[in-house]
């Protein structure tokens, strides 16, 4: 799909000028291609059909005659026009003095903020034997609002529909917001977008355009490659009028600009703004808004995760910018990274949230869990970027297809398994009760006992965890009450699964979980882990009718998982929230039995799991390597799984 550059839906074309320099005449012989010999004062509104005029777009015509319209007309004319042409006589040098003393001033006074681009045309040319261009262009230079001119005759018909063709491209393509006619060069804010647009062409990231990123580059904005010829010949002019424009037998930044300029100074502005729409901008140069968020619409109980072609567009990128392939992107090639962009959509120093390498520096883990973490919690944000890392270029689609919307949620549960690859586990407790030490300790290898900085723990935290061999985002989000009667808001408590935590060795703080247990997920489907931290002090008992392990019975969920920050880190326990997740209508770990593997890979796994989740006595797996058949250990799993599952409260 070619996006269509988002160009004007109409453009209305206003003819001003002194009485008699021909306004009427020059409308009715474009529409009648010959010369009326009587004219009426004012010509009516003539519509062109889009499919007639050059640029595609429904064009009206409007006359204006002093003799049957006042003044307040004219003022709402200029008001409701989207060019203006001013037409003077070439043999009368009246008309042309009034261009500039009463008819510019009248245009700017009435166009307001809008900045109504001007064409100047002058009329008659087949009365006199000279041109007035040279004295036009002097007026130019002191009236930026002018786009151009041209000279015509509405009797011989000379550029009668080029002086329309010239207002059209006025409107649809203006010079004043790419190039300074009064510094005979680009404008500032041209120049940045361009310098974004030859960045993301760049490939190697060498700073020059070789054969093929123009290619590719032409291909992208024109649907065209270019001709061997063709690049050759813009190299041999670039080389002709710039000592830097070519470098390497590639085309610099510079030369770049410079084939730009010379495409405006020619008049052939439809060329670069070709090119700055297909990159997104709009009339004003910035990205439009429409370009940079593209509309998907997200069901409730559905997320966003990266697509495969979002995927692999981000991992191309990161192979682009990790020059030193180290896997991980050094401050400087995380700034190159993000220099098509207005700011990098997170920090440098992302330690915080996702996986580093030992230097701080963001791993290819970890840049994935970023983004991954993005499109979850927040999707627009992950369109801007997408767009300003020129997504919509290299895929020449819109950054919907970088996303999938995941499969309802019902729908999983109906399935008994999650189609995602990004899990959402609300990591809830009080605070202090080691959450957020608990959530960090899942992307720290080593053990650290630094407090966190002054922003405090994050609110996200993301990393990969492979569930039976998939790998898969995990991203934990902390949660802290703040007192018993504290509710959870509705996005606190939905999520792929929950994990409750409370102090082993603080008495009052297991009842704030089980509070929330109770009011927020006994009635729901989502899983639930119950984590008891700080398992290196001393276990106290809790100040609840029931305790924890008790409580874990009586709700038929998993028993505590005991974690300490200070020792041996477990990383199992965020591969058991993740399993959770996965495999979520079982709360036991029984779950494990959904899985799909080969026969006896499946049961092997499967007898490590019941062992470690503690649901299995050790000795199931010497009746294996007994070599019981396939079929009686199937058929005792499935035993146990219904031993399991049935109710029993004790
Ligand atoms: N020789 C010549 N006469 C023209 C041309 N265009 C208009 N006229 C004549 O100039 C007079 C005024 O034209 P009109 O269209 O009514 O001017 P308006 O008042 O600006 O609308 C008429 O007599 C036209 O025939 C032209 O290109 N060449
Ligand atoms: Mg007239």
């Amino acid at each position: 799909m070619v996006i269509k550059s988002p160009l004007k839906s109409n453009v209305r074309i206003l003819l001003l000028g002194d009485r008699g320099v021909g306004k009427t005449s020059i409308i009715l012989s474009l529409v009648s291609e010959e010369f009326p010999e009587n004219v009426p004062t004012r010509a009516e509104e003539i519509t062109i059909p889009a499919d007639v005029t050059p640029e595609q777009v429904p064009t009206n015509i409007v006359d204006y005659s002093s003799v049957d319209q006042n003044e307040d007309t004219l003022n709402s004319l200029v008001k409701g026009a989207s060019v203006v042409c001013i037409v003077y006589a070439v043999d009368n040098d009246d008309s042309i003095d009034r261009i500039s003393s009463y008819w510019l001033p009248l245009v700017k006074q009435n166009s307001l903020d809008k900045c109504c681009p001007i064409v100047l045309v002058g009329n008659k040319i087949d009365l006199v034997d000279y041109s007035t261009i040279d004295g036009i262009l002097q007026m130019m230079e002191d009236f930026p609002e002018i786009e151009t001119c041209i000279e015509c005759s509405a009797k011989t018909l000379k550029n009668i529909s080029e002086m329309f063709y010239y207002a059209q491209k006025a409107v649809l393509h203006p010079t004043s917001p790419i190039y300074s006619v009064e510094d005979g060069d680009l404008t500032e804010s041209c120049k940045i977008a361009l310098s974004r647009i030859f960045r993301i062409c760049d490939m190697d990231c060498d700073g020059l355009l070789n054969d093929t990123e123009l290619n590719n580059f032409q291909s992208r904005c024109f649907n065209a490659p270019l001709q061997p010829q063709v690049l050759d010949d813009v190299k041999a002019v670039l080389r002709k009028n710039l000592d830097d424009g070519v470098q390497n037998n590639c085309v610099t930044f510079k030369g770049f600009l410079y084939l730009h300029t010379l495409f405006i100074q020619r008049g052939r502005n439809e060329t670069t703004w070709a090119v700055l729409r297909r990159f997104g901008y709009n009339d004003r140069l910035q990205m439009a808004k429409e370009y940079l968020f593209p509309t998907l619409r997200v069901p409730s109980g559905c997320t966003t995760e990266l697509s495969h072609r979002g995927q692999h567009f981000l991992t191309h990128l990161f192979q682009r910018f990790d020059k030193d392939k180290d896997m991980s992107l050094s401050p400087t090639e995380f700034e190159e990274m993000f220099s098509t962009c207005p700011t990098p959509p997170w920090p440098a120093d992302v330690g915080e949230i996702v996986p580093t390498n030992e230097k701080g520096w963001i791993s290819f883990q970890g840049y994935i869990c970023q983004w991954a973490l993005m499109t979850l919690v927040d999707l627009p944000k992950t369109f801007e970027y997408l767009a300003y890392l020129g997504y919509n270029i290299y895929e020449n689609d819109s950054q919907v297809t970088a996303v999938q919307v995941t499969r309802e949620k019902k729908l999983d549960l109906a399935k008994k398994q999650s189609s995602r690859n990004v899990y959402q586990c609300n990591v809830i407790g009080p605070g202090g009760s080691g959450k957020s030490s608990f959530c960090r300790n899942f992307i720290k290898s080593n053990v650290e006992h630094r407090k966190f900085g002054n922003c405090g723990s994050p609110d996200f935290i993301a990393n990969m965890v492979q569930v039976y061999g998939q790998e898969k985002i995990l991203v934990l989000r902390d949660i802290t009450l703040k007192s018993m009667s504290d509710p959870l808001q509705s996005d606190e408590v939905h999520c792929d699964v929950a994990c409750l935590v409370y102090d082993v060795s603080n008495p009052k703080s297991f009842e704030f979980i089980a509070r929330i247990y109770i009011k927020y997920f006994a009635d729901s489907k989502i899983p639930v882990l119950v984590v008891g931290c700080k398992n290196d002090l001393e276990e106290v008992k809790q100040e609840y009718l029931l305790q924890p392990s008790t409580f874990c019975q009586k709700y038929k969920i998993l028993p505590t998982q005991y974690f300490s920050s200070k020792s041996h880190s477990r990383k199992d326990i965020y591969v058991k929230l993740a399993t959770m997740a996965a495999f979520p209508p079982l709360r036991r770990m029984v779950h494990m039995l959904m899985l799909r593997q080969q026969p006896s890979e499946w049961l092997s796994q499967f007898c490590r799991n019941l062992r470690e989740f503690g649901v299995l006595p050790a000795d199931v797996a010497t009746w294996w390597k007994a070599g019981l058949s396939l079929a009686a250990i199937t058929a005792i799993g499935l035993i146990v799984v219904k031993v399991i599952s049935t109710p029993k409260v004790r």
